[in-house]
C-alpha cells in the first residue's frame, strides 16, 4: 500500500467521527489512546440515538411491536459479531459487559468446577489483569497451580519456553493475543495446537486484536476468544465471550435471574439454552445494538485495509520513536511483526510529566502501567508512556505527536541534565 492510499483512508473517514474535529487547548486534537477506548463513528452514535428515539423496548419479554424491533436488533448484532469472528454460530457469542466479565465468566463459570487441586493454568507475564486476577481468585479457590510464559530476549512472547511449560498437567491456557504495552502479535494459533495435544483449553485475549486485526476463530481454533466494544468503535458497557459450542454447553451459569432461565420453581430451576443461559438480567440493549453497527462498519472497510494501514502507521511511528537517542520503545520491532502502538520511557522523565506536556500540544496518550504491572516489574519499569493508533489517525498527527515529545525531551533534559 502507498502513502497516498494510507492517507485516502484515514482522511476518508475522518468526517465520520465527530469528537475528532475538536481542539484540546488550543490544539487540534491527537488522539493516541486507542489503546484504552477507540472514538466512535456517526453510525454508531445515531444507532444508539435511533434505538432510543424509534424502537426502546425490552428483549426477549413483550409480543408488542417494538419488543419484538428491539429483540431483533439485539440478536442481528449477535449474527454479525458472530461473522465477523468466523464463529460457527450466533449461539457462540454472548454478550457481556466488557472482556474483563467475559473472562470472569470463563473463570468462575468453567475454572471452578473443571480446576482440581495440581492442575496447571498458563498465563503469560504480559497479560492484563483482567486476565490474570480473575485466575489468581479461581486458582486459590480450587488448589490449582499458576504457570507463566515470560519474553524473549527480544521482548516478544516466549514461544520455547512455552513449549517446556505446557504438559499433561495443563488444564487451561490463557493468552492475550496483542499485548497492550509490547504490541506483540502473539502465535495463538500454534498455542492453541500445542495446549490441545494436551488437552488443554486456551481462552485469548482478544482485545487489542480484534479491533485491528481479521480474526478467524475456526481457524484460530480456541476454545473462548474475549473482546470489549469500546475498543472497536462500539460503545462503553458491551463486550462479548466467543466460546465453543458444547463446551458452552457443558458450562453452568455464571449469574441467575430473568432471561436465562426456561422454568423456575420455588426451589429450583433449568436454564435457557444458548446463548441467553449466560445472559441474566435485562441486557445492554442499546450498546450491542451499537456494537453491531461498529462490526457493520469495520466490516465496511474491510479489516486487511485496516490491519494494512495501521501497519504502515506502526513502523511509521516506531521508527520516528527510534530517532530520539533518549526513547527506549518496549517490545519487538515491527519486522517481527507489531500491533499499533508503542510504550516507552524517555529516560529518567516521569511518563505522567511526559503525558502532561503532551496534553498541552493537544496530544492525548497514556501513561502509567496500562494494568500490566507484572509486565512492567519484569521489564524493571515502573511506568511507560504509550501512543496507541487506530485507522483514523495519520501520519501528520505522528508527526505532531514527535515534535511535542522530542520538545518534552529537551525541556526536561535542559531541567534535570
Ligand atoms: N485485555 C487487554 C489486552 C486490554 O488491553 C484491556 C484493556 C483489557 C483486557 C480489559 O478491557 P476492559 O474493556 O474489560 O476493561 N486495556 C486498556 C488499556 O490498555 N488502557 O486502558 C484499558
Amino acid at each position: 500500500m502507498t502513502i497516498t492510499q494510507e492517507k485516502t483512508l484515514a482522511q476518508q473517514v475522518r468526517a465520520e467521527f465527530p469528537i475528532l474535529q475538536q481542539s484540546v487547548n488550543g490544539k487540534p486534537l491527537v488522539y493516541l489512546d486507542n489503546a484504552a477506548t477507540s472514538q466512535k463513528p456517526l453510525l454508531v452514535l445515531n444507532t444508539l440515538r435511533n434505538y432510543y428515539e424509534q424502537y426502546n423496548s425490552n428483549v426477549h419479554r413483550g409480543v408488542h411491536t417494538l419488543s419484538g424491533l428491539a429483540t431483533d436488533a439485539y440478536e442481528g448484532a449477535r449474527i454479525k459479531i458472530a461473522k465477523f469472528i468466523n464463529a460457527a454460530s450466533p449461539q457462540e457469542i454472548i454478550y457481556t459487559r466488557n472482556a474483563t466479565e467475559a473472562i470472569n465468566l470463563v473463570a468462575y463459570a468453567w475454572g471452578l468446577i473443571n480446576l482440581q487441586p495440581g492442575d496447571e493454568v498458563i498465563l503469560s507475564v504480559m497479560e492484563h489483569h483482567s486476565n490474570l486476577v480473575p485466575w489468581q481468585l479461581v486458582t486459590k479457590t480450587t488448589g490449582a497451580v499458576l504457570k507463566f510464559v515470560e519474553l524473549t530476549p527480544d521482548e516478544d512472547f516466549n514461544l520455547e519456553q512455552f513449549k517446556q511449560l505446557v504438559s499433561n498437567k495443563t488444564k487451561l491456557v490463557g493468552v492475550v493475543h496483542v499485548s497492550n504495552t509490547l504490541g506483540c502479535i502473539n502465535p495463538v494459533k500454534e498455542i492453541c495446537n500445542l495446549a490441545h495435544h494436551y488437552g488443554a483449553k486456551v481462552l485469548i485475549d482478544a482485545c487489542q486484536s480484534v479491533p485491528h486485526l481479521p480474526i478467524d476463530v475456526q481457524a484460530i481454533d480456541c476454545d473462548w476468544l474475549v473482546a470489549s466494544g469500546h475498543k472497536m468503535c462500539g460503545p462503553t458497557g458491551i463486550g462479548f465471550l466467543y466460546g465453543k459450542l458444547d463446551l458452552l454447553r457443558s458450562m453452568p451459569p455464571f449469574m441467575g435471574g430473568g432471561e436465562m432461565i426456561a422454568d423456575v420453581f420455588l426451589e429450583n430451576s433449568t436454564y435457557a439454552d444458548l446463548p441467553h443461559k449466560f445472559e441474566a438480567g435485562t441486557p445492554a440493549i442499546a450498546e450491542a445494538i451499537a456494537l453491531g453497527a461498529a462490526v457493520d462498519y469495520l466490516s465496511g472497510i474491510g479489516m486487511d485495509k485496516i490491519h494494512a494501514y495501521e501497519e504502515e502507521l506502526t513502523t511509521y511511528l516506531y521508527e520516528q520513536l527510534q530517532q530520539i537517542p533518549e526513547i527506549r520503545v518496549y517490545g519487538p520491532s515491527p519486522s517481527k511483526g507489531r500491533a499499533a502502538l508503542a510504550a516507552f520511557t524517555a529516560g529518567d522523565v516521569h511518563p505522567h510529566d511526559l503525558s502532561t506536556i503532551l496534553d498541552q500540544a493537544g496530544v492525548a496518550i497514556r501513561a502509567g502501567h496500562h494494568c500490566t504491572q507484572p509486565l512492567h516489574r519484569y521489564l524493571k519499569v515502573q511506568s511507560t508512556a504509550r501512543a496507541s493508533l487506530y485507522f483514523y489517525n495519520t501520519r501528520e498527527e505522528i508527526d505532531v505527536f514527535i515534535t511535542a515529545l522530542k520538545e518534552a525531551v529537551e525541556f526536561f533534559g535542559s531541567i534535570f541534565g
